[in-house]
């Protein structure tokens, strides 16, 4: 095993903490000469329009709305509600979830995660909600759900709206209900990084027809008509070469997640009993995607920090993440934040220093696996 790592700290072929899935070029070929020949681009062009409808299809959703990015989905989704005031949102999530906020000139207000599933606690928000507040802004954190059921209850009795950054979450469902159906909105992330990519891209997930007309207006500039603007829109379209890879991904799907969940099982049993060393398990009734494979290092109980192991798997050439360290409420931007003072959010503090993400993406070796648990296993 010990020549084995050698061989991969001395080869020139670093292993990322994600690698894009893509089909095989030829059949994107076949998109791309049609796309040439038509000279139509973008602006709801039919791979965009066909996208729309089999992604509908295949999550088990009513309407979709096609992003350029998730961010700019997550900008628009709260202009879409008119959201003002103070949003209860996650410090454990990439930056992009709270800088949605700032960009709409609302103001984050941070509450802790957690300990299981590293989401929003429900039985924290209702002490965060002042006359201000009038949306929660919870994320799918690795694409685990959140407690659904628990926020749409507080959301329901104290009259706010809920969007859900789903970035993380491709295909999820718990008891066979989609996890998109839940919240006003759900953002979702087509990232090179994400499991289901179209290079950049985003979406929102709404309920009713008029809803997505409104996010298809904002995203065009605030275009409701030939010469009538009805917002101050933004450009915000997927474009028909997005569009295109996303459909084609569409066919591969099924095996991409399955490959991620084989990836998912082999570190699971290979990291289970080591003192200090922490993972999340399926939960009963959800179907996962597998999004990223995160560990908790316990640094009183394991043999090393959690910054000591990262920086060994690099030396054998291995690039874990530390998704999501620091948390989003140390930034700069929002460290002044009443709720983003150190000892408010204990959780999102300790599971911040402690989480490393494995790498984990379908084309991943077969022998490189056996290697990360071995160098953990130490
Ligand atoms: N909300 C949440 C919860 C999110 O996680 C994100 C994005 C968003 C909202 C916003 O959605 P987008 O506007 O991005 O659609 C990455 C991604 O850029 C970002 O999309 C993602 N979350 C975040 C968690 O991760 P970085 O700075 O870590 O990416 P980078 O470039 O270091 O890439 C990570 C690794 O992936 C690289 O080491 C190698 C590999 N990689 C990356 C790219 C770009 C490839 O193999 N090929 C590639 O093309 O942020």
């Amino acid at each position: 095993m010990n020549e084995e790592r050698n061989a991969i700290s001395g080869s020139e072929k670093p292993v990322w903490v994600t690698k894009p899935y893509l089909p095989p070029l030829e059949e994107f070929q076949e998109y791309l000469r049609d796309i040439w020949d038509s000279r139509w681009l973008t602006n709801n062009g039919k791979y965009h329009q066909a996208l729309e409808k089999a992604l509908c299809e295949y999550l088990g959703v009513k309407y979709i709305s096609l992003f350029s990015n998730g961010t700019l989905a997550l900008v628009t989704a709260l202009q879409a509600l008119r959201i003002t005031g103070e949003v209860l949102t996650t410090p454990f999530s990439f930056v992009a979830t709270t800088h949605a906020l700032w960009w709409n000139n609302i103001k984050p207000v941070f509450v802790d995660i957690e300990p299981d599933t590293f989401n929003l606690d429900p039985n924290k928000i209702e002490a965060a909600i002042t006359p201000k507040t009038t949306a929660i802004l919870p994320v799918h954190v690795y694409g685990n759900p959140c407690h659904v059921e628990s926020i749409k209850e507080i959301a329901d009795t104290y009259g706010l709206r809920v969007i859900y950054d789903a970035c993380h979450t491709f295909g999820v469902t718990i008891n066979d209900i989609p996890i998109l159906k839940y919240g006003d909105l759900a953002v979702m992330s087509f990232h090179a990084t994400k499991v289901y990519t179209t290079f950049e891209g985003g979406a929102i997930v709404c309920h009713e027809e008029a809803t997505k007309k409104r996010i298809d207006n904002l995203k065009n500039f605030g275009f409701a008509g030939e010469t009538t603007v009805v917002a101050p829109g933004i450009n915000a379209k997927m474009n028909e070469f997005q569009a295109a890879l996303g459909l084609l991904q569409l066919k591969h799907i099924d095996k991409v997640i399955e490959q991620r969940k084989l990836i998912a099982q082999q570190y699971r049993e290979g990291l289970k009993n080591i003192s200090g060393l922490r993972y999340l398990d399926d939960t009963l009734g959800t179907k996962h995607c597998y999004s990223y494979f995160p560990i908790l290092i316990d640094k009183k109980k394991f043999s090393k920090t959690r910054d000591e192991l990262y920086e060994e798997l690099k030396r054998h050439n291995i690039f874990g993440r530390r998704y999501f360290y620091p948390l989003i409420s140390q930034f700069s931007t929002y460290c002044g934040l009443e709720s983003a003072q150190i000892g408010k959010m204990l959780v999102a503090e300790k599971v911040t220093e402690e989480v490393l993400c494995l790498p984990i993406y379908p084309e991943l070796e077969n022998k490189i696996i056996p290697l990360i648990i071995d160098i953990i296993s130490g």
